[in-house]
């Protein structure tokens, strides 16, 4: 499992300011922000969310078989209270960041629990609802073990990684979830688990 820093402690604080987040732009009006550690002193968010979020198994057709979904997952739909008061911070906070550039308020939470590296998310994009059609964004909190997230030009291109560490913060927006795919590849590499906490507007899944 993923062992917390020793230095870490519990000590809490609430989420770096959004000013320093770097954007990268992406070919076809698509862009990606990243703000490494954004959630400082993430190891007691990581514990609470490990125990306290009710984890779920899924099971999906593929093709002619129903295959176990590689990861834990849980959702928040937008009256549901969120599971940890710093996710409540960080939503304020990407609210407030992206107001003006987004037009509405993040409303719903999806969380993901990779238990190691077997676990991964297959190539994709969050089309179903209003980003199969319209520009919006999902941000991505990302706590425990670093995984890689890959992105890659819907219809064929070079892949571009992003390391996504203990409290890093990365935003997909723009034409994102239509013009690119995105994945979490498994590692044999990883040992440890990950939590992935995506924020997206209404509609958006
Ligand atoms: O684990 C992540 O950060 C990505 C999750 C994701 O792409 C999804 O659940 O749609």
């Amino acid at each position: 499992m993923f062992q917390a820093s020793l230095l870490d402690g519990t000590d809490e604080s609430g989420p770096r300011p959004l000013s320093a987040v770097r954007r990268t732009e992406l070919e076809r009006g698509a862009w990606v922000d990243v703000l490494p550690g954004w959630i400082p002193n993430a190891d007691a968010l990581f514990e609470r969310l490990l125990t306290s979020v009710p984890w779920r198994a899924e099971r999906r057709r593929m093709y002619d078989k129903v295959v176990d979904v590689p990861r834990l997952l849980a959702f928040y739909d937008e009256d549901a209270e969120l599971p940890d008061p710093v996710l409540d911070e960080a939503k304020a906070a990407l609210d407030e960041h992206y107001a003006e550039e987004l037009g509405e308020p993040f409303r719903t939470a999806g969380l993901c629990l990779y238990r190691d590296g077997r676990d991964s998310v297959a190539w994709h994009g969050d089309t179903i609802g209003r980003g199969a059609t319209h520009d919006t964004m999902v941000a991505i909190l990302s706590v425990g073990t670093p995984r890689s997230l890959l992105l890659r030009p819907r219809g064929g291109g070079a892949a571009i990684r992003r390391d996504l560490g203990h409290g890093d913060l990365i935003v997909m927006g723009g034409s994102c979830q239509r013009t690119w795919e995105h994945a979490i590849p498994k590692s044999a590499r990883v040992k440890g688990p990950r939590i992935s906490v995506q924020f997206r507007p209404r509609g958006v899944r």
